[in-house]
């Protein structure tokens, strides 16, 4: 009996692991997470594609014995009750309907559970920027750069697609780099939501939330406050702008030089060498 038990659970186990795997960067179904962009965003997808495939695989089967209990055990005239077996206990099989939901159920305890403790422990090699949330716009400050995200004066194309056309700020960040977002809100609660890098979380007045994460890939991605803060809340947007790192420190460099700071990436210009010929001057080149 245990060793039943057991090996239906590693079966179990070993199909769930490899759906995972598989499902873990493009979103299971029409509607569902936008393709994921870095470490996070993948954790978040593969999770719930899983959830979703088990829901579907459950409904399937359930529906499918449903409908054909429906007709193959009609009632018609040819049929009596006598045709039917009559009996209210199957030990076998409710082991099964018990063993199998208890592994499911145990399995998505510890993966949400390893996913939570990965989204919560920021790694250490992280660049800071702090989030300051209020009705109805964002700041992102950089810390160690001294510089703060201008209001954008166009409309984003990314943005204008998804039917957003008033301008934004720009939330710009190096590829491949590690961020910690320390948030908190101005004066009522809002929420950071980034859907392609799977992050969400509360802004709240008087406390610092934070997450990390860290985009894999370049381009222009929507963000926006995903909490009911007031008449505009539906305006609350920003853009995502994933650059390759030569060009966020461009970028960087630029903020800086228009507020009057040094820059820190761009180096001082070389100093020009001026190629000095000697010449012997004969009598003859003088010309009077
Ligand atoms: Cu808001």
């Amino acid at each position: 009996m245990w060793r039943w038990i057991l090996s239906i659970i590693a079966t179990s186990q070993l199909a769930i692991e490899s759906a995972w795997a598989a499902s873990a960067i493009e979103t299971a179904h029409w509607g569902g997470f936008p393709t994921a962009n870095g470490p996070v965003a993948e954790m978040v997808v593969g999770t719930y594609n899983i959830i979703f495939w088990i829901c579907l695989a459950i409904y399937v089967l359930v529906q499918g014995i449903i409908i054909y209990a429906i007709f193959a055990f009609r009632k018609s005239k040819k049929r009596t009750n006598k045709d039917a077996k009559q009996f209210s206990h199957n030990t076998y099989l409710e082991v099964v309907w018990t063993v199998i939901p208890i592994i499911i159920c145990l399995y998505l305890v510890v993966k949400s559970y390893q996913g939570i403790m990965f989204m919560r422990t920021v790694p250490e090699d992280v660049m800071p920027i702090d989030v300051i949330a209020y009705q109805f716009n964002w700041d992102f400050d950089y810390p160690d750069h001294d510089i703060s995200s201008p209001m954008t004066t166009k409309p984003h194309a990314e943005l204008v697609k998804a039917g957003i056309n008033n301008p934004v700020k720009n939330l710009v960040v190096p590829q491949g780099q590690n961020i910690v977002l320390n948030i908190t809100a101005k004066d009522v609660l809002h929420a950071v939501y980034i859907p392609s890098l799977g992050i969400k979380i509360d802004a709240i007045p008087g406390r610092i939330t934070y997450l990390w994460f860290r985009a894999d890939n370049v381009g222009d991605y929507l963000g926006q406050c995903a909490e009911l803060c007031g008449s505009s809340h539906g305006e609350m947007y920003f853009n995502l702008r994933v650059l390759p790192q030569a060009e966020w420190e461009e970028w960087v460099d630029t903020q800086r030089t228009e507020n009057g700071l040094k820059t820190i990436f761009a180096k001082a210009p070389e100093p020009i060498e001026v190629a000095v010929h000697e010449k012997t001057l004969h009598i003859s080149d003088v010309k009077e």
